[in-house]
């Protein structure tokens, strides 16, 4: 009998609950919700499932606080971890966020041996990588979500500027998920009719300047917590590339061996997603200017790294 999708949500705060409505919503497969926190996911499974009927879902969803009940999952998408307060930087996060990725990595690696593993938890290049380490995963079933993130910012915001369809907007951003990442101009286009056309260079450095700071602005406005829709539906879009081998061009942290000069870390790249999770690292021409950004971009993602 074919077995049905399960996605296993480590972490089921506010990013973890609308992952689990998402996969009941664009139809992935069953979802559980996993936390250390009594009662809360079994409370947010509950609630869930008298969803599914108002929309006709045919979903199944549970909450548990025993990270067995993850066994056999076919994606594990990780939050679990604290999420920045107003004045914090993702970095300041790294000591509490790699104790637990450590010890939700070890659960993995025993129940959810097979997984594709989506990291979210802050600061996310290097919790990607400690993940990596700690499964002993290939490092294909191991990828960061940030940069479909960060490009859906940097569109959303174009298409605002030129009063255009969302959908016309084609950008990449790239680099680690940072006040350092990368927007890269030369290949965000309207339509395929480059961006600088439309809009005057000091506006794109304003506009470029606030999808750096856009969690920071979430996160100044939300005041006890960051962003979560918008995440959650991002690593939603990698997990569907996965399980429908989808085999999407998309930029994510993966791990780079050489690639754009980068050798053994994690880090903001363009990957064609599909059912081996990162089939491939397409390596696009920069301009001078965009290639000194991503080396900057590296080292604040490999200092990072050391204090781990
Ligand atoms: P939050 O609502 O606090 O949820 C985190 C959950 O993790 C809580 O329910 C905790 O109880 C749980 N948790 C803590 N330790 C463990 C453990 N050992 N095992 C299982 N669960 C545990 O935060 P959130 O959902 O808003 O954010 C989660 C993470 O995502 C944070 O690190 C954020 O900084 C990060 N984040 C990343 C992005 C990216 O674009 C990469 C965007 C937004 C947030």
């Amino acid at each position: 009998m074919k077995k049905r999708n399960k996605i296993a949500m480590i972490g089921s705060g506010q990013i973890g609950g609308i992952l689990a409505l998402l996969t009941g919503i664009r139809k992935l497969g069953d979802a559980v919700l996993f936390d250390v926190v009594e009662d809360m996911p079994q409370g947010k499974a509950l609630d869930l499932s008298h969803l599914a009927p108002v929309f006709d879902l045919d979903f199944r969803v549970s909450g548990t606080n025993n990270i067995a009940d993850i066994a056999g999952a076919d994606v594990c998408i990780v939050t679990s971890g604290v999420p920045r307060k107003p004045g914090m930087s993702r970095d300041d996060l790294i000591k509490i966020n790699a104790d637990i990725i450590r010890s939700v990595g070890e659960g993995i690696k025993e129940h959810a041996p097979d997984s594709l593993v989506i990291v979210i938890t802050n600061p996310l290049d290097v919790m990607a990588y400690l993940m990596q380490k700690v499964t002993g995963f290939d490092h294909r079933k191991v990828l960061g979500m940030a940069g479909v993130l960060d490009t859906a910012r940097y569109r959303s915001f174009l298409a605002e500027e030129m009063n255009v369809s969302i959908s016309s907007i084609s950008a990449f951003v790239l680099g680690g998920h940072g006040d350092t990442m990368v927007p890269v101009r030369s290949y965000t286009t309207c339509n395929g009719v480059p961006v600088e056309k439309f809009i005057s260079a000091e506006r794109l450095d304003a506009i470029e300047k606030r999808v750096r700071g856009a969690g920071g602005e979430i996160v100044n406005l939300l005041k006890t917590g960051s962003a979560f829709c918008s995440p959650a539906a991002s690593a939603i879009l990698m997990a569907e590339c996965y399980l429908q081998n989808k085999r999407k061009l998309l930029p994510a942290s993966a791990y780079c061996q050489g690639e754009y000069g980068v050798d053994g870390l994690y880090i903001g790249v363009p990957i064609i997603m599909g059912g081996n999770g990162l089939e491939e690292i397409v390596e696009i021409e920069l301009s001078d200017n965009e290639k000194q950004q991503l080396n900057k971009s590296v080292e604040a993602v490999r200092s990072v790294v050391s204090e781990l």
